[in-house]
């Protein structure tokens, strides 16, 4: 009895906490401005999911951000009507033409940290690690680069689609996207060029409590009879 009621927890834990990505994947070798090959700077993948209260962002790397941490990462998001056409938070040579309404920006050296910059007619901190903003944390480890968020500080809800697209940079406020997730081929050939985000797509997934309490019932119930 016993091991059957541990086994039932153990289900309901397990489905609970199952979090279904998507993912999004990019070619290798396709950062190529002086220097390269930078394998810390080079997406193979991103996977997102979220919970009812906010985002995961993992940024998969061909390197490893921890032996060289000089990267920058930065998620542009196109979530509602408006927003800058040409520019990002950080004055970077990098723009999305749809209209970006909040920059993630995070840097893996100095212990990690992110910021989030909106955009309501210029561009301003809403949020930063270093000043512990709830629910905005970074991590990283030797092949990848994770962001997390509250969805109320990007403007997204449960169940509504927002476009958006991952970049990396290098240290220098003057440096572009050297790669960018939505393009398979060289974002940019030398450092400082401008260029502009592509438009993914990500849909947040509604949580349902209703499906796991019916489970939670049945499990119940199952455990009764055998008793
Ligand atoms: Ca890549
Ligand atoms: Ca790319």
């Amino acid at each position: 009895m016993k091991s059957l009621k541990f086994l039932a927890f153990a289900f309901v834990g397990a489905l609970s906490s199952a979090s279904f990505a998507t993912i999004y994947n990019d070619s290798t070798g396709d950062v190529v401005v002086p220097g390269s090959p930078f394998p810390h700077l080079d997406i193979t993948s991103v996977e997102v999911t979220n919970t009812s209260l906010s985002l995961k962002i993992k940024i998969n790397l061909n390197g490893d951000p921890v032996a060289t941490d000089w990267g920058k990462y930065m998620v542009a998001i196109d979530s509602a009507a408006g927003g800058d056409t040409s520019g990002n938070g950080w004055a970077r040579p990098i723009s999305m033409s749809s209209g970006m309404d909040t920059w993630l920006a995070g840097w893996a050296n100095s212990g990690n940290g992110l910021e989030n910059r909106k955009y309501t007619g210029s561009w301003n901190l809403a949020g930063a690690t270093y000043n512990s903003t709830p629910g905005l944390s970074v991590s990283k480890d030797s092949s990848s680069y994770t962001m997390n968020v509250l969805l109320a500080d990007i403007g997204v809800t449960l169940g509504s689609s927002f476009r958006f697209d991952v970049c990396t940079s290098g240290g220098g406020n003057g440096d572009g996207a050297v790669d960018a997730l939505s393009n398979a081929s060289p974002q940019i050939s030398n450092w400082g060029d401008q260029s502009n985000l592509g438009g993914l797509s990500y849909t947040t997934v509604v949580p349902e409590p209703g499906s796991l309490l019916a489970l939670s019932l049945g499990l119940v119930a199952l455990l009764k009879r055998k008793k």
